[in-house]
């Protein structure tokens, strides 16, 4: 049996129940609420490293951080959501712009607006009087503006004709775009990108 240690509010988290519903992988949900900050326990930290969600239990392997879990869970159940060779590349760079672009941009710009600046300077690492909110709207422009470029020229992030873990990987913040405040009438492609992943059959919003 699959557990996943999650918040309904996480991008993140969200990148991990999209990607098993539209597999199909029956699992279970541990809610841990991280404002609360209950992830800050040894007992949590023997599953997940740096006490983050989402993390996945497999039987007995534990796997932590949301793109070693798409991984995880492509190689062993859904390889269809693997890049072929040519574009292997591609994908894990796409799913490298999740883990750092995003992840420094979008992702704590959402946290100021949905939850708090402390929060958002938490998940960065600094103190609230070092929270760079107009840098933090700068890189999201400027992240969002390179995925637009690209988006022009192919249906999915890694190209081809079919969907990979890197798509998932970057739609987790990209479809909460709107409660960081950005407008993505801007960015016809990615509109245009997001409601190909909304239309792929299994498909659940974040806050399903
Ligand atoms: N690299 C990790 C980052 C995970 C992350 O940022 N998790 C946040 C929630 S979305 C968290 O656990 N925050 C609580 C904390 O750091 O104390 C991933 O992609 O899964």
């Amino acid at each position: 049996m699959l557990t996943l240690y999650d918040h309904p509010r996480s991008g993140n988290c969200y990148k991990v129940r999209l990607f098993l519903a539209l597999i199909g992988k029956d699992y279970q949900r541990t809610f841990v609420d991280v404002l609360a900050r209950k992830n800050q326990t040894a007992e949590f930290e023997r599953v997940s490293a740096f006490q983050q969600i989402p993390a996945l239990t497999d039987g007995d392997t534990a796997i932590w951080d949301s793109h070693a879990i798409l991984l995880h869970l492509a190689h062993h159940y859904a390889p269809e959501w693997l890049a072929p060779l040519p574009r292997l590349g591609a994908m894990h760079a796409w799913i490298s712009v999740s883990a750092n672009e995003i992840a420094n941009s979008l992702q704590p710009l959402r946290l100021t607006r949905v939850v708090s600046h402390a929060e958002a300077a938490h998940h960065l690492g600094v103190s609230d009087a070092l929270l760079d909110v107009p840098g933090m709207q700068a890189r999201t422009e400027r992240v969002l503006d390179r995925m637009e470029k690209h988006l022009a020229n192919t249906p999915w992030l890694a190209g081809g004709d079919a969907p990979t873990v890197a798509d998932i990987a970057c739609y987790g913040y990209a479809a909460l775009a709107e409660e960081a405040g950005i407008g993505i009438a801007a960015y016809p492609a990615i509109a245009a990108w997001r409601e190909r992943i909304r239309q792929l059959p299994g498909y659940v919003p974040p806050d399903a």
